[in-house]
């Protein structure tokens, strides 16, 4: 079913992927490594709300006020759900048993952000064939805190993996608009690497954002995403089988958005002979060691 509609529409949704307790602990190491990141890049002088464009082997600008975080993602929590998240079995039978990860990492929207631009992740094979071809890579979306249109739901153009279809849209002859998907922290994405999509604006604050580490001032500050009744999925389910214990662990999450954005996880994988040789291009590193 999920293969399906990974193989037809260009992606899929695989509800509580990741259990509440994995979410809290990725998480809290997705706010280590971007408050490690900021703060290397407030020493260079570089704002990622400025919307100057940068790029380091460690972290590299999307869009103004959106981050992709590549650093410590070879460590855990980030290796071990790289091999084993549970949304494998659905990549391997797209891509096959031996498919191999090409990387990982984080994107972080920070409050104010603006809409991305469109975009795939990679390129058809072989273009201008006449025939539609399999996925050769696959992108997955783990959202580490509930992803709602407050603080940006990634929008996807449904179809749009086929070449043809992805011409329509830059004809202007697509007439579908596109789709997004309110998701609890858990729930993932798998799409084609590519499919025609863009991450939003987070619109739950604006002006300057600061990495820092907890206080205990933060226990009281007032939680800028206030609770709302969570929208259902795309098949109608909640998302929580356990009854709110996603909501529970994430409390502290997004209690702390201020301070670290929208954190997305994603990691990409790939039939065994092909390498993403586009993304992330540079020999230069934010760190003076290597990583
Ligand atoms: O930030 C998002 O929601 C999506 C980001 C994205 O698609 C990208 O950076 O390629």
């Amino acid at each position: 079913m999920a293969e399906k509609s990974l193989l037809d529409a260009g992606l899929c949704i695989i509800q509580n992927a990741v259990p509440a307790d994995a979410i809290a602990v990725a998480a809290a190491q997705a706010k280590l490594v971007t408050a490690e990141v900021m703060a290397a890049l407030s020493d260079r002088g570089v704002d990622p709300n400025s919307g100057h464009e940068f790029v380091y082997s460690e972290v590299a600008s999307r869009c103004r006020g959106r981050i992709d975080v590549r650093h410590r993602f070879d460590q855990e929590p980030f290796a071990s759900l790289g091999k084993e998240g549970g949304w494998m079995h659905v990549v391997k039978e797209v891509l096959g048993g031996d498919c191999r990860m090409q990387y990982a990492g984080l994107v972080l929207s920070l409050p104010g952000s603006d809409d991305q631009g469109w975009h795939t992740d990679g390129e058809h094979l072989f273009p201008g064939l006449d025939q539609h071809t399999p996925p050769h890579a696959v992108t997955v979306f783990v959202p580490l805190v509930d992803l709602s249109s407050e603080n940006g739901t990634p929008e996807f153009f449904l179809g749009s993996h086929v070449e043809k279809n992805a011409a329509a849209l830059t004809e202007g002859t697509e007439t579908d608009p596109p789709c997004s998907f309110d998701m609890k922290a858990g729930t993932v994405l798998v799409f084609d690497y590519r499919l025609v999509h863009r991450g939003t604006a987070n619109k739950t604050g604006v002006g300057a954002i600061v990495a820092r580490t907890n206080t205990d001032d933060d226990e009281e500050r007032e939680d800028p995403i206030p609770k709302k009744k969570v929208k259902l999925d795309a098949d109608g389910d909640d998302g929580d089988s356990d009854g709110g214990g996603v909501e529970r662990a994430l409390g502290d999450t997004n209690a702390k958005q201020d301070a670290v954005g929208r954190p997305l996880l994603y990691f990409v994988y790939s039939k065994t002979w092909w390498t993403d040789t586009r993304n992330f291009n540079t020999h230069e590193h934010l760190f003076n060691g290597k990583e």
